[in-house]
């Protein structure tokens, strides 16, 4: 038995990882998987191991992870309701929908033989030997035949396969399919199906192939699965991923994609429980016929679930420990479903892990914001994540840098709230906004301090660092000229010199020439009310040194 398992365990590996077939399993095998599986090591496939085998010096390197999936018949609970719906007890002779008059069999709960218990929905058939639960028949009529078939993992689980129920003895005519995702507290519809879906559920059929990728996580009702003489009622699972991954599922990319960048999208394939509400069984085709109510039961032979452990790309391993499935973490995780950091490594934020970027996905690194964000899109053309709506003044694919007109605290890590500092760099005195990362702003000419909103010696604000023309005491006006403002000359009346005109920065235009004969008069009284300065005057006698040529010029007039 080990070595048959071990082999189609093989078998599995290699359909599994091969790029036509996909991730799938082929379902003629679907049988036999055992649940050994879960403990082997699976060949090299996508996302199927947790860190770089070499390390580096830096460390070994962490991919996303998930575990193999495998069937998840061999390890669910079962459990029918109403108590007492499984036949046999008492003995009850059925006949069957192609025969109606040919009732010879019989369900008897004491006789092995003769008994149809709920684990026959997931046991493993040998030697081509059909084993099904089965309900009583319809005798109550016309009180509702009514079944609930409760399947519980305690733990949550990724499907990748179409889940198959096959029943024996016709399809019912209708049934809901719900699903839990958490352990059974809350339960919602999965896919409703009927004949007629209008009649049985006021909804309007739809099949899975009606859905487009902004609507592939919508509750249908299907007519597709009810007609009795057919046996499988499939839950779609296929046809959605090839929504995205294309008919024969070889463009996986695409789906690991949109499951890392549509909300709700791997949420809808992960379930803790799922339940079969049978509603009305199967009619053959046509009315109720009262006078052969033993014709109408329900009775399933298998229901395939293949799914793997949800571990939050967390873990390669999932196994089976005091009766319970639990993901064997990797990426310092812990917890059954590797929700949360080890032990020792408390400190750090839990992630899940993340498919991006592609081909191999990282370990937590989908949406590292440094706490600037907790938003990313993903950006296929270059296959990069990157964080948007950066909060706190920063930027960058992970927020680690400042906006323009910022600089990073160096004393303060890079997640505090407070790492980008304003620039201020003064709109007249400076180039541009943006400052270097000691926060030092680049200076106009004349302008200077870290914002460069103060003056160089010889020069005057004004919007700006402006150079002064005259000070009163190096720069000085000729002729009992008065120097306003540091920049013109007011001269005696008649003097020549353009005095008052506009904002020459010369002091040699500026200053007063053709001395005439009477003596200087007060000054012309609209040159003295010029607005004060804001650099303080305390920068005039530098002047003369830092415009000798200037001075010069004044003197050889
Ligand atoms: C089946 O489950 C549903 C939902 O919990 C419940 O309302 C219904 O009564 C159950 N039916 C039977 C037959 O137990
Ligand atoms: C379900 O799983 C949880 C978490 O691992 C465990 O503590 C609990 O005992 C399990 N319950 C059952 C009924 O197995
Ligand atoms: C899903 O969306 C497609 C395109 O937007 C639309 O044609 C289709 O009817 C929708 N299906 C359902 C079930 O709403
Ligand atoms: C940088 O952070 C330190 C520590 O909080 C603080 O004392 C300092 O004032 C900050 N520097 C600036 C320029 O904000
Ligand atoms: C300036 O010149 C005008 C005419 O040339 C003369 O009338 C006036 O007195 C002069 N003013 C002074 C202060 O010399
Ligand atoms: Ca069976």
């Amino acid at each position: 038995m080990f070595g048959s398992s071990s082999r189609r365990t093989q078998r599995l590996t290699l359909c599994f990882c091969s790029s036509t077939a996909g991730l799938w399993f082929i379902m003629s095998i679907s049988h036999v998987l055992a649940l050994l599986a879960l403990l082997l090591p699976w060949g090299r496939c996508q996302f199927d191991v947790c860190r770089s085998l070499r390390g580096s010096k830096a460390g070994p390197e962490f991919y996303a992870c998930q575990p193999p999936p495998t069937n998840m018949k061999e390890v669910m609970q079962i459990r029918v309701d109403p108590p007492g719906i499984t036949c046999g007890n008492p003995p009850e002779r059925f006949c069957t929908l192609e025969n109606p008059y040919l009732c010879s069999d019989e369900c008897d709960a004491s006789s092995p033989d003769l008994s149809h218990p709920p684990q026959l929905m997931g046991d493993r058939e040998r030697g081509g030997l059909i084993t099904y639960w089965q309900t009583i028949t319809w005798s109550r009529f016309p009180e509702p035949l009514l079944a609930n078939i409760t399947l519980t993992w305690n733990k949550s689980l990724e499907v990748v396969d179409d889940i198959v129920v096959t029943f024996e003895y016709g399809r019912p005519t209708s049934m809901v399919l719900e699903k839990s995702i958490d352990k059974g507290v809350t339960w919602q519809p999965y896919q409703y199906y009927a004949d007629d879906c209008l009649e049985a559920f006021g909804m309007s059929p739809k099949r899975v192939t009606d859905l487009a990728p902004s609507n592939i996580t919508r509750v249908i009702c299907t007519e597709q699965y009810s007609r009795w003489e057919e046996k499988s009622v499939v839950f779609e699972v296929r046809a959605r991923f090839g929504v995205f991954a294309g008919p024969k599922l070889i463009n996986m990319d695409a789906l690991y994609t949109r499951m890392e960048t549509t909300k709700g999208l791997r949420d809808f394939f992960t379930f803790t429980n799922l339940r079969l509400r049978l509603l009305r069984p199967a009619l053959g085709g046509t009315y109720v016929q009262r006078d052969n109510l033993l014709k109408y039961f329900y009775a399933i032979s298998n229901i395939d679930v293949f799914a793997r452990c949800k571990c939050n790309l967390h873990a390669s391993q999932c196994a089976l420990r005091d009766a319970t499935l639990q993901c064997e973490c990797d990426h310092n995780t812990a917890g059954q479903d590797c929700q949360s950091c080890s032990r020792e490594f408390t400190s750090r934020t839990w992630r899940p892990g993340s498919y991006l970027p592609l081909p191999k996905g990282t370990a937590n690194a989908y949406c590292e914001c440094n706490g600037h964000s907790n938003r990313c899109s993903y950006i296929d053309f270059i296959n990069v994540v990157t964080c948007v709506s950066c909060k706190h003044n920063t930027r960058g694919q992970n927020c680690q840098y400042c906006r323009l007109g910022y600089y990073q605290n160096a004393s303060l890590p890079l997640t505090d709230e407070n790492v980008c500092v304003e620039c201020e760099c003064h709109a007249d005195g400076s180039v541009s906004p943006r400052c270097s990362d000691s926060g030092l702003c680049q200076c106009k000419d004349g302008a200077t301090g870290r914002r460069c909103d103060s003056c160089l010696p010889g020069y005057t604000w004004r919007g700006g660092g402006v150079a002064n023309v005259c000070d009163g005491e190096r720069l000085v006006c000729r002729n009992g000229g008065t120097c306003v403002d540091f920049l013109r000359c007011v001269c005696p009346e008649n003097f020549t010199g353009k005095h008052s005109s506009g904002d020459s920065r010369s002091l040699q235009e500026q200053n007063c020439l053709n001395p005439p004969l009477p003596p200087p008069r007060p000054l012309h009284p609209v040159l003295s009310t010029l607005s004060s300065p804001s650099c303080p005057l305390n920068n005039k006698g530098l002047s003369y040194l830092l415009f000798p040529l200037l001075l010069w010029g004044s003197r050889t007039l």
